[in-house]
Order: structure tokens, then C-alpha cells, then sequence
């Protein structure tokens, strides 16, 4: 935090977004008439699950991993469609939130049978190591990775290359990767998703402010900043910033620090990066997975990669 606060632009990690009242605000996002990304993939993955579980078997039994599972809303149709495919499906939810692995947990074996879900606290964006660990699996079954929601397009792209180097390090050759990135569009379209006439994605980035003055006693006025969210063409990003409103002095008192913002300065709080054409089956080759089938919607806003870990 002090990194960021004393960095010039002033910049904060996008994690701190997602505590209890941030992960909350997001679920909320997710429903917005302007936040397009949830419901274009969750149609996507409807349309075509029995297809995406059918090919990412390549006629083996499918065991299925999921990064970030949160709530594991949209993955219940690739498990439903794994179900009728193969009877069972063992299911293996990763998420750093154990309650949100839980609840999952219990409303999928309740509600679908023929899965068993055996969740994994763990951070997958920050473990040590150079593969992910992912645990033994019988020989006769294939992992599929599932990173679906374009959690991918919230990684700066070196690091998203290699974050997908890790997972591919983690597997076995054949086994699969199912990634969900959102595509590059007209920016009236982007930006509406990320700056909502009802003020949501507005709370969701001061609310990281609200978290600094919990954690960091911070005397930050969330309303003393302006939620600004801007597209950045030449790096293909939606870009989040809170713009002090005016000149102000903010003492973070477990830091010691005092903070000095000019009018209009802001602190860069989060990207989200938009593909374009082919780059999705680039970064996948890049990492090691051959691209064998891209799905998208009819506006072509969002797309759903297999890779093939070679
Ligand atoms: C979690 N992630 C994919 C979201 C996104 O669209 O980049 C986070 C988000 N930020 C603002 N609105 C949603």
C-alpha cells in the first residue's frame, strides 16, 4: 500500500477490491443492465456446454477444476452437461474464500446430482512455485481447467502468461483448458459496463478507500473522490481510477504515511483487458495449450477458448 501510495501515477492492487462488502457490491455487477460479460458468457455456456464437456473429453472421463470459483454460478451448466455425458463428475472448485467454496459446495450437491465437489482453499494467482498443484488424478480421466468470468483480462498480460504457464505446468498433455475473456468492443459499450447509471461499480472502487480506513486506519472520504473509468485503446483496457475531487491530505495511520493528492489526481485502482481477434489463442499458445475451438456470442462481445495442454 505504501508502494502504491507514494508511486507516481498512485496506484492500489485490484484485490483489494474483493472483501466481504466489495465481493458483495461485484455479485451485484454481475446483474446490471450495462454489465454485459456475465449473462453473454452465462449464454454462451448454455448453448453449447454439451459440445465444450464433449470435446474437452476427446473420449475420456472429465474431471473438472475450477480457479475462482466464487460461486460457481455459470460453471453448473458445463456440470450438468458433464453429468448427462458421463453419469458423474468429480468437481474441484479453487477459491481463496472457504465460505464461498462451501456454499457452493452445498448448493451444487444439492442441486445437481451425480457431482461430488471436493473444494481447495487456496490463492491460485500467488502460489509459490512454478506449477499450480493440483493433486494426483486417476490416469484414466482428463482435467479440464475451468477460468471462466474474464478474471484473465484483470491480469497484466505478462502476468496472465504466466499465471495460464502455471495451470499448463500443473497438467498432464491432453488434459484441458476452458478460458472466458472478453473481447474488445465500441467504447460507449465498455465504458457503460464499468461506470452504471446506478452507481454500483462507483461503490465497488471506493469501497476499496472504505476497506483502506478499516484496515490501514486511513482517513480517506470515499465521496471525496470521483469513480472514473476510461478506455484505453492503445493497450486494449478498461482502466478503474478514483479522482480526488480537490486538493486533500490523507494520514493512512498503520502506515505512518500522509498522502498529498492535487485536484484530479487519481489513484489507478484496477484493468480490465479487452481481446482482440486471435490474441485469447495466442496467449494460450504461448503458455502451451493448442486452441481447438473458440465459441462466441452472436454480437461477438465475449469469447470461450478450449485449449488442449501439448
Ligand atoms: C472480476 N472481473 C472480471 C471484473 C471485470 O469486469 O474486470 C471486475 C470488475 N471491475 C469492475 N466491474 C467489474
Amino acid at each position: 500500500m505504501r508502494e502504491g501510495l507514494t508511486a507516481r501515477p498512485k496506484r492500489l492492487p485490484a484485490w483489494l477490491l474483493y472483501d466481504e462488502a466489495g465481493s458483495r457490491l461485484f455479485d451485484a455487477i454481475t446483474e446490471l443492465p450495462e454489465y454485459y460479460l456475465t449473462r453473454t458468457e452465462r449464454g454462451i455456456l448454455s448453448a453449447h456446454a454439451a459440445e465444450m464437456m464433449a470435446q474437452a473429453a476427446a473420449g475420456a472421463r472429465l474431471r473438472v477444476v475450477e480457479l475462482g470459483a466464487g460461486s460457481a454460478d455459470k460453471t453448473r451448466l458445463l456440470l450438468k452437461a458433464a453429468v448427462e455425458r458421463q453419469g458423474t463428475v468429480l468437481y474441484e472448485p479453487v477459491d481463496v474464500s472457504a465460505s464461498a467454496l462451501e456454499a457452493a459446495r452445498e448448493r451444487i450437491e444439492r442441486e445437481i446430482d451425480g457431482v461430488t465437489v471436493t473444494p481447495r482453499v487456496m490463492d491460485y494467482t500467488h502460489g509459490a512455485g512454478s506449477r499450480l498443484h493440483l493433486g494426483p488424478v486417476d490416469c484414466r480421466e482428463r482435467r479440464l481447467v475451468v477460468y471462466i468470468g474474464s478474471s484473465i483480462g484483470n491480469f497484466e498480460p505478462h502476468q496472465a502468461a504466466k499465471l495460464l504457464r502455471r495451470v499448463r505446468a500443473g497438467l498432464r498433455t491432453g488434459d484441458g483448458l476452458l478460458l472466458g475473456v472478453d473481447l474488445a468492443k465500441e467504447d460507449s459499450i465498455l465504458l457503460a459496463a464499468y461506470d452504471d447509471a446506478a452507481g454500483v461499480t462507483a461503490a465497488f472502487n471506493r469501497n476499496l478507500l472504505v476497506r483502506l480506513n478499516r484496515e490501514l486506519d486511513a482517513e480517506f472520504e470515499p465521496e471525496a473522490f470521483a469513480h472514473c473509468a476510461l478506455w484505453n485503446a492503445e493497450r486494449s483496457r478498461i482502466e478503474m481510477h478514483l479522482r480526488s475531487r480537490g486538493a486533500q491530505r490523507v494520514h493512512v495511520g498503520a502506515l505512518g504515511l500522509t498522502v498529498d493528492f492535487s485536484a484530479g489526481e487519481s489513484i489507478h485502482t484496477e484493468n480490465s483487458y479487452k481481446y482482440r481477434p486471435g490474441q485469447a489463442e495466442a496467449l494460450l499458445a504461448e503458455a502451451g495449450f493448442r486452441t481447438e475451438a473458440t465459441w462466441t456470442d452472436a454480437r461477438g462481445w465475449f469469447a470461450v477458448c478450449l485449449g488442449r495442454a501439448v
